[in-house]
């Protein structure tokens, strides 16, 4: 018998990853960079167990048991496979694998990104694979690939057909810039309308402004973001990261018929930052939105109290929760 637990990041998007240049290999269409939060505050955590004893694969989520073939889950364990060494006694072995997250639910983020990431890095040490493991976390949710590292991540688009070259890679670990926080402003934690798989690929497919997003903006971005992120110049990491959100959620609302993710709530937000920073004479607080209308506020410590006391004072009905940026898997 053999047992590995593992724990996996939520990583939030600076540079947001919307579109596929390849559905069955999850393939984006543009690089895409984030920052992985500290696994102290939350994380997927999964646990393997493979036996000669067992008699079938197993797959629990959060307590409930799943289907063990789905078409992600699977792409994930025959990549894994494919790499191990069949000598292996665990090679032939079934296995029980148990995943759950302890994210407050309230936070309404995704867990794909750290469920799948946590799930790749926990098959990998059950093979006692060394290496590359992004490229398979990739296979089970684009986003997982940027939460197999901690701190700040690019997750870069690749431009083989088999996808060997989309993975992620660190620009900077999370000790890099500690004054760094994230709060999550709390709109509506009910699940999303459409799916982001699903969004992206109606965008893929009905969008124009994608294209010029692609070919115009993004590495633009990515440059302006990764030096502002190494010189720990919040200006301009700020700056790029709203217009970073806004430019996806511009490009859903292209999408026919749109996918509209931020509410009212989520547009009172994007004023109220702007207030902020034109009052504080700077970009003090940067804004970033998922799909959803929850708001993912990025800040230095030295200005959260201060923003916090006027987020409550303007919107006493948000829970507004604080997250710490910091290290990654064991
Ligand atoms: C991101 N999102 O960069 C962007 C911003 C949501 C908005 O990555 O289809 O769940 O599984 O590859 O990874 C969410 O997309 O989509 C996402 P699939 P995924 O964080």
């Amino acid at each position: 018998m053999k047992v590995v637990t593992c724990v996996a990041p939520v990583n939030i998007a600076v540079i947001k990853y919307w579109g596929k240049r390849d559905e069955e290999l999850i393939l984006p269409i543009n690089d895409s960079i984030s920052a992985s939060l500290s696994t102290d505050i939350m994380c997927a955590k999964t646990t393997i167990m493979a036996s000669p004893l067992f008699k079938e694969n197993k797959f629990w989520l959060n307590g409930k048991e799943q289907t063990f073939d789905s078409p992600r889950l699977s792409n994930c364990i025959k990549a894994i496979r494919a790499r191990c060494d069949g000598a292996l006694p665990q090679f032939t072995w079934n296995i029980s694998i148990c995943s759950e997250n302890n994210f407050p639910t309230a936070a309404g983020l995704a867990s794909s990104a750290a469920g799948y990431a946590c799930l790749v890095y926990a098959l990998a040490q059950l093979y006692e694979i060394k290496g590359e493991i992004s490229d398979i976390a990739r296979l089970g949710s684009g986003s997982a690939c940027r939460s197999i590292y901690g701190g700040w991540v690019q997750w870069h688009k690749g431009d083989l057909p088999t996808g060997a070259d989309s993975i992620a890679t660190q620009i900077a670990p999370a000790d890099h810039w500690p004054e760094m926080r994230i709060i999550v402003l709390v709109v509506n934690d009910c699940r999303k309308k459409y799916s982001s798989t699903s969004g992206m690929k109606k965008t893929t497919e009905t969008s124009t402004l994608i294209q010029h997003r692609a070919k115009n903006v993004v590495d633009q971005r990515i440059k302006t973001i990764t030096k502002a992120i190494l010189n720990k110049d919040f200006e301009s990491f700020a700056e790029t990261t709203m217009k970073d959100s806004n430019q996806m959620h511009a490009i859903c609302m292209d999408t026919f018929p749109p996918c509209v993710y931020m509410n009212d709530t989520s547009h009172a937000i994007v004023n109220l930052v702007h207030s902020y920073n034109e009052y504080r004479k700077g970009q003090k607080v940067a804004y970033t939105f998922d799909a959803g209308p929850n708001a993912c506020i990025y800040l230095l410590q030295s200005e959260v109290e201060q923003f916090i006391s006027v987020v409550n004072y303007v919107f006493p009905q948000l829970a507004g929760v604080e997250y710490y940026r910091g290290l990654s898997l064991p």
